[in-house]
């Protein structure tokens, strides 16, 4: 195909995208591939999305390096050799800026640039981008990457105004290192940001208060240098490694045992559990089979990680209050650390709970909880983010009938496939609500939705047809069927942010596909064989708006 970039001197693309994450950035590789004019919008300073933004300290990824990567392009992967088991987020980062060079992708990223609105225009069948820099562009297809966590979230108390030391969100982090040597650091928020930065910080730190309202379950990753042998292997065999993690429930390389915890001797199943302890990482999920089915077998997987608390914790009250009983192993994001649960053993570290003892409000030196004063220097909000909707709730996407996306979602997302909207016809969302997304290996998803998408567009090309838009009836139809297998789980029994409970007023509805990724990626592949079923496929636009953009193809 022509390469097309000439289009965008008129601001008429064929594509417009959002984000220049892991998606935005293979999307604009596919899209270029292909011969589409597109332009790429992104708000940061540079490319990387959540890894760009998330550079606390201690932030790495919790999915295994090797997996956690392209699979597009044999050179890159045979060129590219992490260095540990999980990459930090300055590797993950370095990573992403040299897939953006080497594919040379910056000629068509348009970096600090914060998409503002979008606006489908149903007469010439294409949508109309507008950015906070004062750009408006036209595009036949928009597609959002704006990722599933990248709207952070600040608790609302009150008083941070009035702090006069430093403060930090761990998803917004400043570019300079922060340094915490010699200072009172308050940490609010245990999940896996608080997690992961807390044992960093501690190290810095004179003292560190860690102000926890609810105990995660938290995993060793038994991190390390990445072994010549692993890598070695990787490389020689990365075509089959990637085959056979497609064909795992979370595309990701965990061994799944078929047996169920209930059915096996006490000893035989702690056995189990040590070892996958040993392993590291998300190994635990796949201990049993009836894990996040049935409660009871769950409950053995979360008494053994509460023992392995007692059994690091030396003090037993903190042990206690480090070890969460009010929702199930895994049914929100089992965190993976590195020296989490002993940083409580030292003698800087306090934790405290603010579940029964709330924060009430920031203080010109501190924080104050109803029963206590804390002085600190710095404070670090690990609060987490506006989950899965965030990002794109805070755009104007304005759909075929004026609605807007955001009231359209008020009563919780609704998608076909977690790809498109009824109503929003041309307008693609990768890793969207509704898509295994968060629950899989993000880069495996990322890649099959970019597969899919480029797939549509160059059938719709070659048809000449303006477009195609979701079915109410097939999206109603998906909803259903997302929200059916959730309940087969143990999941909606968390308050966690895949329900949108995190979020103050957010309606409380299971986001991700937890059908399994095999499964999904199934249904996505029939649904292409009969011709997009589901979907409304546009006759070509014989408008005179249209006729002029129907010549492009
Ligand atoms: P999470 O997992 O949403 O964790 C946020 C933490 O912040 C969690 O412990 C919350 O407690 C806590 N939080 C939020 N608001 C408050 C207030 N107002 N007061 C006290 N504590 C609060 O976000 P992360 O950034 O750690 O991780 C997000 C994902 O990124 C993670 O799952 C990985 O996939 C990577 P709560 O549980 O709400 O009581």
């Amino acid at each position: 195909m022509p390469d097309r970039r000439s289009d965008s001197n008129t601001g008429a693309f064929d594509v417009v995208i959002v984000g220049a994450g892991f998606s935005g950035l293979y999307m604009l590789h596919r899209m270029r591939e292909l011969g589409f004019a597109v332009r790429l919008y992104e708000a940061g300073e540079g490319v990387g999305g959540t890894w760009f933004w998330n550079r606390y300290p201690g932030a790495r990824c919790d999915i295994e390096s090797v997996e956690y990567s392209y699979s597009f392009s044999e050179e890159l992967q045979r060129e590219w050799q992490w260095s540990e088991r999980y990459a930090s987020q300055p590797e993950i980062l370095r990573y992403l800026n040299h897939v953006a060079e080497r594919f040379d992708l910056h000629r068509d990223i348009q970096l600090e640039t914060r998409v503002t609105s979008a606006t489908f225009d149903e007469i010439g069948y294409r949508w109309t981008i507008e950015t906070d820099r004062g750009d408006q562009v036209s595009a036949r297809f928009c597609i959002m990457a704006t990722g599933c966590l990248s709207t952070a979230k600040l608790p609302e108390y009150k008083g941070l105004e009035t702090f006069q030391g430093n403060w930090y969100h761990t998803g917004n982090w400043p570019h300079q290192a922060v340094n915490f040597e010699g200072q009172r650091v308050g940490v609010i928020g245990t999940g896996s940001s608080g997690i992961q930065s807390i044992p960093m910080i501690a190290e810095q730190a004179s003292h560190l208060f860690v102000f926890q309202r609810t105990p995660n379950f938290s995993v060793p990753a038994q991190n390390g240098p990445l072994t010549p042998e692993v890598s070695q292997d990787w490389t020689a065999n990365h075509a089959e490694r990637r085959q056979q993690i497609r064909k795992l429930p979370f595309a990701i390389a965990i061994e799944h045992s078929p047996d169920s915890a209930l059915a096996v001797p006490t000893e035989e199943r702690q056995r189990v559990y040590e070892q996958r302890w040993q392993r590291g990482g998300f190994a635990m999920m796949g201990a049993f089979a009836d894990l996040i089915f049935n409660k009871e077998a769950n409950d053995t997987a979360a008494d053994f990680v509460r023992s392995k608390i007692r059994g690091i914790v030396s003090d037993p009250a903190v042990a206690q209050m480090l070890s969460p009983r009010d929702f199930p192993l895994a049914t929100k994001r089992i965190c993976v650390d590195t020296g989490y649960y002993a940083t409580f053993n030292r003698e800087n570290v306090t934790l405290i709970d603010v579940r029964d003892n709330p924060i009430e409000e920031i203080t010109p030196t501190g924080l104050r909880t109803r029963d206590a004063e804390y002085a600190l220097d710095s404070l670090v909000f690990a609060s987490g983010f506006d989950a899965m909707t965030g990002s794109l709730n805070r755009i104007e996407i304005r759909g075929r009938t004026g609605a807007t996306l955001k009231q359209k979602w008020a009563q919780g997302p609704r998608t076909y496939l977690g790809l498109m909207i009824a109503g929003f016809p041309n307008l693609f969302v990768v890793a969207g609500p509704g898509s295994p997304s968060v629950l899989s290996n993000m880069v495996v998803s990322i890649e099959h939705h970019v597969e899919w998408i480029a797939d549509c567009l160059v059938y719709i090309r070659d048809r000449g047809i303006s477009g195609l838009e979701a079915t109410e009836a097939a999206e109603d139809e998906w909803i259903a069927h997302v929200n059916a297998v959730a309940n087969m789980t143990l999941f909606p029994l968390a308050n966690s942010w895949y329900m949108g409970a995190n979020v103050p007023g957010k309606t409380r509805i299971f986001m991700p596909y937890i059908g399994g990724f095999p499964n999904y990626q199934k249904k996505c592949a029939e649904v292409t064989a009969r011709g997009y079923e589901g979907f409304v496929l546009s006759i070509p636009d014989r408008s005179a708006a249209g006729a002029a953009q129907a010549a492009s193809w």
